[in-house]
């Protein structure tokens, strides 16, 4: 059997990113691992079930998702070079006390609405610059997802992984038993053509008509303007649709949608959609909000949501070409 790279290995090789930022990402990983356990150990812990309270956002908060956002927290606190952190379980964001170094946004268990059912979730990150010389503040949080300095998921499925970008590139490991992530999966590519689309159909009544238009297309197969059959599919966490993706292609949407007009889409900009537009960017797909790359949007607040559609480029392209 080949002996597969360690993280620490990875990180020690890669030759573009410094070492500050290769220290948070490998406390990340470590939180990581220790937020599998919990995950895995479901009701063994009595972690299952509601926390009987809400987010920021008006969403019901699970256990888990109180319990994973604390883990994270506090190991990215005792992290040296993180100025502050933001997560969509946090109303505002936290400051360390510290300046320089680097900003990490995180949603800590996405895909809470399947904790419970024993489906795939996952901890979504972003690491952004932090400003020098000062605390960082709210303001410093909202940087297009360009300057991102690296980016990454950890899937908590059949199998744990981590997916990384760093400076260049997006790489997986997998989790072994006893604790190492190991590389698995180098330069990760996604494939510019597709006939796999997820989005959740139960929204279609209310979609604009350029989203309609397309899955109406995809939906017509082979007799239909595609001239090819599509195939659908949703986990409803989006760590384990946009993994898919990584792994063998497909478009996944969240659009705008009529349900609540003022709300432009589900998925949040700074810690959703902007690490997994960089993840996929970086492995040759395209990432939009319909109009706009989504890593070149301005933020203009911590909980901002945003339309999401993101995958394979071609078929990207074809739902912004309406
Ligand atoms: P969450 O962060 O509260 O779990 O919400 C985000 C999730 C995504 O993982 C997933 O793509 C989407 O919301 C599913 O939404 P829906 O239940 O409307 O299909
Ligand atoms: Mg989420």
């Amino acid at each position: 059997m080949t002996t597969l790279i360690d993280l620490p290995g990875y990180l020690a090789a890669e030759q573009t990113s410094d070492t500050e930022v290769k220290a948070v990402i490998g406390v990340i990983a470590e939180a990581c691992v220790q937020i599998s356990r919990v995950v895995a150990s479901g009701a063994i812990l009595g972690n299952l079930g509601a926390a009987g309270q809400k987010n920021v956002q008006d969403e019901e908060q699970k256990k888990l998702d109180i319990i994973t956002n604390d883990m994270l927290r506090e190991a990215l606190k005792a992290c040296q070079p993180v100025a502050g952190l933001a997560s969509e379980e946090l109303d505002e964001i936290e400051t360390t006390g510290r300046s320089g170094g680097f900003l990490v946004t995180f949603d800590p268990l996405d895909g809470s609405s399947n904790i419970d059912v024993n489906v795939s979730v996952g901890t979504i990150f972003s690491v952004l610059p932090a400003p020098a010389g000062r605390e960082p503040t709210e303001a410093d949080f909202l940087l297009p997802g360009r300057r991102q300095v690296a980016a990454g998921y950890a899937v908590y499925g059949p199998q744990t992984m981590l997916v990384l970008t760093l400076s260049k590139g997006v790489a997986a490991f997998t989790l072994s038993a006893d604790g190492a992530w190991l590389l698995t999966h180098e330069a990760l590519a996604v494939p510019a053509d597709t006939s796999e689309f997820a989005i959740n159909m139960s929204n279609q009544r209310h979609w604009a008509e350029p989203v309609r238009r397309y899955i109406d297309g995809c939906l017509k197969g082979k007799d239909g303007p595609r001239g090819k059959n599509f195939n659908m599919r949703w986990v409803a966490s989006m760590v384990a649709d946009v993994h898919r993706i990584m792994m063998r292609g497909g478009i996944f949407m969240y659009p705008w949608d009529a349900r609540e007009p003022d709300k432009p889409g589900k998925l949040r900009l700074l810690y959703e959609a902007n690490p997994m537009s960089l993840i996929v960017e970086r492995a040759g797909g395209k990432a939009t909000d319909g109009q706009t790359a989504i890593l070149d949007l301005q933020p203009t607040k911590l909980h901002q949501r945003v339309p999401v559609v993101l995958g394979s480029a071609n078929e990207v392209d074809q739902v912004v070409a309406g």
